[in-house]
């Protein structure tokens, strides 16, 4: 079954508890937690209170998603959150082996943030240490864009590689989700989803609606 998370910058924060509530009757496994720090990406989106305040509310799992400079000197303050997932991206550290690393120590499942540009062969070595890996369906730093449209090819190179390998990561897309991709990818055997603006968000109608209609 595939998993969904829920991507909270995209939440009305003003409702948190009943954004969850009604994200919870719509079977999302967990919450998507998108950290910005207005270098790695132009923009900023969560923090540490909307993390806590998260948290408090659910037992689900935390999906964290550092598009931060040198995530590493911030691990200790994210695990202590209580997060179960945390995702970086290759050129935003210098040790990304260390990295990995420092996360699995926490206990906490550790995955690559895949840039539109970046490919699974830049995984090589890495890729037996890695529980799952984020696949940018867009350029980092906002939600509401444009899908980029060669990642169904991409998918299809990474679910072979895997394969061949004999590996069990798991792979999950990031960015411009819609029903109608959600049903594509999950024949080619793409394990999760971040869902935003594209389908549940913003789109004046009850989440658990949106979320039947989806067919996996
Ligand atoms: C983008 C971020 C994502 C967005 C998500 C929004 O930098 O990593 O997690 O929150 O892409 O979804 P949508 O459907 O608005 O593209
Ligand atoms: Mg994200």
């Amino acid at each position: 079954m595939a998993k969904f998370y829920a991507s909270m910058m995209c939440a009305d924060m003003k409702n948190l508890q009943k954004e969850m509530e009604e994200l919870e009757k719509a079977k999302i496994d967990g919450y998507h937690l998108d950290v910005m720090d207005g270098s790695y990406v132009p923009n900023f989106a969560l923090g540490v209170a909307d993390i806590q305040a998260i948290r408090e509310l659910t037992d689900r799992d935390l999906d964290l998603h550092l598009m931060i400079e040198n995530p590493e000197n911030h691990i200790d303050l994210f695990a202590d959150l209580g997060v179960n997932m945390i995702s970086f991206h290759l050129d935003a550290t210098k040790h990304v082996d260390r990295l990995i690393n420092t996360i699995k120590e926490k206990e906490i499942k550790v995955g690559i943030a895949l840039n539109p540009s970046e490919t699974i062969k830049e995984l090589e070595y890495i890729i037996e240490k890695l529980d799952f890996i984020l696949v940018m369906g867009v350029n980092p730093g906002f939600a509401g864009q444009k899908y980029v449209e060669y990642t169904d090819r991409k998918f299809k190179d990474i679910k072979e590689y895997i394969t061949n390998r004999g590996l069990k990561t798991e792979v999950y897309l990031d960015g411009s989700v819609t029903k109608e991709r959600v049903e594509y990818l999950n024949k080619e055997g793409v394990d999760g989803y971040v869902l935003g603006t594209s389908l549940v968000f913003g789109k004046g109608r009850s989440y658990k609606d949106i979320m039947d209609e989806v067919n996996v």
